[in-house]
C-alpha cells in the first residue's frame, strides 16, 4: 500500500512539475508527424510510441502529434516535400520515394538484395546502414532520416494471375514514386505506374487505371486492395525498409540536446516496430487467405526468371555501389 501511495505521489509530482515548467515560460514545441497508415498499423503504433517517448524524455518540451491514415498527405511523396519545406516535423515513409533525393538509398531498395529479414537488419544495423542515414543528413535534401523500421517484403497483387514473367506482359502496375520501382515492372514486360498514393490504390484498381500493385501482406489487407485484386503472387521482389524522417529545417530550430533525444527515441522504438510487423503480417496473411484470395507460390524456375529479369536494375541504378553490393551479399 505504501509503495502504491509513493508511486502515486511521485506521478502527481512529475505531472505538477511538467505543468509548472510549461507555465513558467518553458514553452512546449508541437511538431506534426505524417503517416499514411491507419491507427493500429505497425508503423502507426511505432509513431505513437516514438511521440510518447519524446514527450516524456524532453519533460514535455516537445510534443509530437501523429496524423495517421494519410490525414495530412494521401501520397507520401507529398509528405517528403512538406518535410523539405519545414511544414511538418516528421514523416514515416518508405525508403523507395526517398531515393529521388539521395540515390544511395536505392542500395537497400534493390530487388532481391536481402535474403530475408535477418539479413536486412544485419545490413541496416551495420556501417552500411548508418552511412546511408549519414549521407541523407549530410546531403542538401533538407531531410534527416533518423532510423529504419521494418516493412516486410513486397509481392505483386493483380486482377489476373501471375505465375511466370510472361504473365506480366501488358499489365499496368501501380508502383511507389521511384524511377527504379517503375522500371522494375517495365523490365518484367509490364508498365510501372507512379503518382498514385498507397491510400488511392484500391480505387485505381477498381477504376481500371491499373491492373494491380505490389505490397506486403499488411498493406494489401489494410488498404482493402485484396478486395479489388484477388491474386497475390509471392515473388517477394523487394524488402524496402521504412524510415522515420525529420525536417532539417524544423530540427535546426530545436536545442541540440533535444535533437539527440529525438534520435535516440526513434532508435529505441525499432525493435517494438519489428515485433508488431511480424505479428500483423501473420494476422493479415490469415485473413487474406480466409477471404479467398488466390495466393500463388512461384516455382523455383519462375522465381529465377523474376530475379534474372531484374538484374538490369543493378546496372542502371547501382553501378556506383558494386563493392557495397558484394559486401551486402556476403554478410
Ligand atoms: C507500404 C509502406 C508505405 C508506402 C506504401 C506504398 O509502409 O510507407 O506508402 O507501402 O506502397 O508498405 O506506397
Amino acid at each position: 500500500m505504501k509503495k502504491i501511495l509513493a508511486t502515486f505521489a511521485s506521478a502527481l509530482l512529475s505531472a505538477a512539475l511538467l505543468i509548472l515548467a510549461t507555465s513558467c515560460g518553458n514553452k512546449q514545441t508541437v511538431l506534426k508527424l505524417a503517416e499514411v497508415h491507419i491507427d493500429g498499423y505497425p508503423t502507426a503504433l511505432a509513431d505513437a510510441e516514438f511521440a510518447r517517448l519524446v514527450e516524456k524524455k524532453t519533460n514535455g518540451r516537445i510534443k509530437i502529434e501523429v496524423y495517421t491514415g494519410g490525414a495530412l498527405y494521401a501520397d507520401e511523396s507529398d509528405s517528403i516535400k512538406a518535410l523539405i519545406r519545414g511544414d511538418v516535423g516528421f514523416a514515416r515513409v518508405s525508403s523507395a520515394p526517398l531515393a529521388a533525393y539521395v540515390p544511395k538509398i536505392n542500395l537497400v531498395n534493390l530487388p532481391y538484395i536481402f535474403r530475408d529479414r535477418d539479413h536486412m537488419w544485419k545490413v541496416l544495423n551495420s556501417k552500411i546502414g548508418d552511412d546511408i542515414l549519414k549521407e541523407i543528413e549530410e546531403s542538401d535534401s533538407g531531410l534527416v532520416a533518423i532510423c529504419y523500421y521494418d516493412a516486410d517484403s513486397r509481392s505483386f497483387y493483380t486482377t489476373r494471375p501471375i505465375r511466370t514473367v510472361a504473365d506480366m506482359a501488358g499489365l499496368k502496375i501501380r508502383m511507389q514514386n521511384s524511377e527504379m520501382m517503375k522500371d522494375l515492372v517495365n523490365y518484367l514486360g509490364g508498365t510501372g505506374v507512379g503518382n498514385i498514393g498507397s491510400t488511392e490504390v484500391y480505387s485505381a484498381i477498381q477504376n481500371g487505371i491499373v491492373d494491380g500493385a505490389e505490397n506486403n501482406w499488411a498493406t494489401y489487407e489494410n488498404m482493402g486492395d485484396y478486395l479489388a485484386a484477388s491474386y497475390y503472387t509471392l515473388d517477394s521482389h523487394t524488402r524496402i525498409p521504412e524510415m522515420l524522417v525529420a525536417s532539417k529545417e524544423v530540427l535546426s530550430k530545436l536545442k541540440p540536446k533535444d535533437v539527440e533525444i529525438i534520435k535516440s527515441c526513434a532508435k529505441e522504438v525499432q525493435n517494438f516496430e519489428i515485433k508488431k510487423v511480424i505479428e500483423k503480417s501473420k494476422e493479415s496473411e490469415e485473413r487474406i487467405r480466409d477471404a479467398g484470395v488466390t495466393v500463388i507460390e512461384l516455382t523455383p524456375e519462375a522465381r529465377k526468371e523474376f530475379e534474372d529479369a531484374m538484374i538490369p536494375l543493378y546496372e542502371k541504378y547501382a553501378a556506383n555501389f558494386t563493392d557495397l553490393i558484394k559486401e551486402i551479399k556476403s554478410m
